[in-house]
């Protein structure tokens, strides 16, 4: 049978199939893709994000745990840009969630980014995609957040969940701005350990420095995510924060913004990839690289010629 017939009814061996297809681009990729595309958009995406070491993967077990108790199917994909497949914290991961992958309503994943960050955006949101269609209701993506994938993670998520840690020897003001952006909701990990106050304190502060976000003001809620305390109150957060951007018509807007990137990068590689061919059958490029180095044309005028010849 026809992978995406078995994924729509409900064969896990055909969701990890179909994973694996698109993480390594065979060539029924694009068609599996093409197929369960009609039947995206259900599922409720929430990132999770935060510096190594800080509960992320304990917190995504005991949210998942917590989204089964109330009869939701969850998908979970762990990436993580400093281990590949079979990286160390990748497989403590499995060990630790090892419970949930017993549980047929629970489908984990993780994900190597292979050094590549733009296509660390594009392949999750894939593999979201075809968790959504195999009709997970909840899809948590954890990622490190280091350099580009957090703001990568917040374009594919309805929710994006910040994780910080009290004395973690940084002060917050270490802690780049981009997290502060990107968090719909703050949680801050490990409360049972010193300095819980003064990190709020200062995330607060933090947060009215930012008055971008006018009608959603981030909530901070402290978890013990180990210990399983705060987390069915982070949930009633993410609610909210669900509640909130469908009825403001933000759900919407992030939506149609995730999809416009979407295509307008779809259109960016194969139009590269198109003309890069082209100029590799003729040689043609090789020359004009020669012309540039020689300063015999600059290379603004170059590519603008290559526009025009190709798109004439
Ligand atoms: N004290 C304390 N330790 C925690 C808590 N949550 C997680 N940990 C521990 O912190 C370590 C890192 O957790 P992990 O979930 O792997 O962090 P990640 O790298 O952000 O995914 C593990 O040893 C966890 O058991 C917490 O609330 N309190
Ligand atoms: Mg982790």
């Amino acid at each position: 049978m026809d992978i995406v017939k078995e994924l729509l009814a409900g064969s896990r061996l055909a969701l990890s199939r179909a994973i694996t297809s698109v993480e390594n681009e065979y060539e029924n990729a694009i068609q599996i893709m093409r197929d369960l595309y009609p039947h995206t958009g259900n599922a409720y995406v929430i990132g999770i994000t935060g510096p190594p070491g800080a509960g992320k993967s304990t917190l995504t077990d005991k949210l998942a745990r917590e989204y089964r108790r109330r009869g939701k199917t969850v998908g979970i994909i762990a990436i993580d840009p400093t281990s590949p497949f079979s990286g160390g914290a990748i497989l403590g991961d499995r060990i630790r969630m090892n419970e949930l992958t017993m549980d047929e309503g629970v489908f984990i994943r993780s994900m190597g980014t292979r050094g590549s960050l733009g296509g660390l955006s594009h392949k999750t949101g894939e593999v979201v995609k075809i968790m959504d269609a195999a009709g997970k209701d909840i899809v948590i993506v954890e990622t490190v957040g280091v350099g580009q994938s957090e703001v990568d993670i917040a374009k594919a998520a309805d929710t994006t969940l910040v994780v910080l840690v009290p004395g973690l020897g940084d002060d917050i003001q270490a802690i780049k701005a981009g997290i502060l952006e990107i968090g719909d909701i703050f949680a801050i990990n490990k409360a049972d350990r010193e300095g819980v106050d003064r990190l709020q304190v200062e995330l607060e502060m933090m947060l009215d420095l930012n008055q971008y976000k006018v009608d959603w003001r981030p909530p901070i809620n402290r978890v013990i995510a180990s210990q399983n305390q705060g987390v069915s109150e982070l949930l009633e957060t993410i609610e909210k924060h669900s509640v909130w951007s469908k009825q403001t018509g933000e759900r919407e807007v992030r939506h149609s913004k995730r999809i416009k990137n979407e295509m307008l990068s779809m259109l960016d590689e194969q139009i590269g990839r198109y003309i890069i061919k082209k100029m590799a059958e003729s040689g043609e490029f090789d020359r004009l690289i020669k012309t540039v180095e020689q300063r015999e044309q600059d290379p603004y005028t170059v590519v603008d010629g290559i526009l025009k010849s190709i798109l004439r």
